[in-house]
């Protein structure tokens, strides 16, 4: 089964995306997701000149192979373009071969190991009252966790909550816009919401926060402390991880659980916090780290040390990245939630799927590979429009963590 063709297809339905579609020589083709937010073009640039090249004319039966081939065979390791590019590779390899087999991949990855995906959804307001209201809309729609988000009061922009009416999109075209960050205000205001959160929704529904990388280790660690009555399901990312060893600061004063890993893009990113079970869940995606395979080999790490799954799944990682999630999350027996932000319906025509959602959880579905696809002719009517991630500002001036 021979690769015989490699096209990146560059578009842009409401948002960019970046996606691999591989074809062989029996007339069957995989798709991959390799979008990197604000940094789309040099993913697509590194698979056109760098890796296509070297897939034309291999068995694309070898998927290990191909993947120790990318990651070994360019010298230069790891990093968030090389990995997304990878990824794409091994995703689209995944899922010709589910579809040679006639099979859905989650077959192929040892089969079901729950009936569906259970996910969680994003609540945000401005206001506390207006989160609750927006959390209580998806316990109505039968989720049982919601992530909640609120506008801090006194600073201008926050992360997580959207303009009112819109598709969450923090994405700027043009320059990008710089939020303001006070660290005081977010830590005498967090504790409220959620106190709001608990009284209002009962005990319960799983609760889910984003600190979004902008704390250090002690202030994280009054955070989790803080929210220790209201149970919550995960803190996310309370710290930038560059440097895993500041967890074990968070770990030592706070029950809360401890999520992270969206921005890792491979296990050596995360093999400490893992080893030494300073997290309880693990967010890296097929998309940033490595793809299906070496996501696998991530969780393996992690059920040796009680640490599950909880896949990145924000609307920049694109159907095919959610497709591959779900098969992934379907097998994975340390599975602990994926996170769930539905795409546009522009986005949705132009990526045709088969996972659907029912009563807070999805399944991807049972046709052959990943059961999503790229309609390339409505996909080139969404030209690329080059777009940045916000950049975060102290009062006083000092770049911070967005
Ligand atoms: O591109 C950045 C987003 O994917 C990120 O800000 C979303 O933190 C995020 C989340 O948990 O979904
Ligand atoms: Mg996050």
């Amino acid at each position: 089964m021979k690769i015989v063709d490699g096209q990146v297809i560059v578009c842009s339905p409401g948002r960019n995306f970046v996606t691999l579609k591989l074809s062989t020589e029996d007339g069957l083709y995989g798709l991959g997701d390799a979008t990197l937010n604000g940094r789309e073009l040099a993913v697509a640039s590194y698979l056109k000149e760098h890796v296509v090249p070297l897939l034309i004319g291999r068995d694309a039966r070898r998927i290990e192979d191909t993947w120790q081939y990318l990651y070994k065979g360019a010298y230069w390791r790891r990093g968030p373009v090389t990995m997304a590019a990878i990824s794409a590779v091994d995703t689209a390899l995944w899922d010709v071969n589910g579809k040679a087999l006639d099979t859905p991949v989650y077959q192929l990855l040892g089969g079901a190991s729950r009936e569906s995906v259970m996910v969680y959804g994003h609540a945000n307001g401005r206001t506390i009252d207006d989160t609750v209201k927006a959390a209580s809309r998806f316990l109505e729609q039968g989720y049982q966790a919601v992530r909640a988000q609120c506008a801090v009061p006194g600073l201008d922009a926050t992360y997580g909550v959207g303009h009112a009416g819109a598709h969450y999109d923090p994405t700027d075209k043009g320059r990008p816009t710089e939020s303001q960050w006070s660290t005081e205000r977010y830590l005498d205001f967090v504790p409220g919401l959620f106190e709001k959160m608990r009284a209002e929704l009962g005990p319960v529904p799983h609760l889910l926060h984003d600190v979004h990388h902008r704390l250090t280790p002690i202030e994280a660690a009054r955070l989790g402390k803080s929210l220790e009555p209201y149970h919550l399901f995960w803190m996310e990312d309370a710290v930038p991880a560059e440097l895993q060893e500041g967890f074990r600061t968070i770990r030592q004063h706070t029950t809360t659980p401890l999520a992270v890993g969206e921005v890792f893009n491979s296990i050596w990113d995360c093999h400490l916090l893992i080893e030494e079970q300073l997290i309880d869940y693990i967010r890296c995606s097929v998309v940033h780290a490595g793809g299906i395979s070496h996501l696998r080999k991530i969780a393996a790490l992690g059920e040796v040390h009680h640490v599950r799954t909880g896949c990145h799944g924000a609307t920049d990682l694109s159907p095919v990245c959610l497709a591959a999630a779900l098969h992934f999350d379907l097998a994975v027996h340390n599975f602990g939630i994926q996170e769930y932000i539905p795409h546009t319906e522009e986005t949705d025509r132009v990526f045709p799927h088969r996972y659907r959602f029912e009563a807070g959880a999805l399944h991807p579905g049972d046709a052959p590979g990943l059961g999503v696809d790229v309609d390339e002719a409505l996909a080139a009517r969404h030209p690329y429009a080059r777009a940045y991630l916000p950049v975060s500002r102290k009062l006083d001036g000092t770049v911070h963590s967005w």
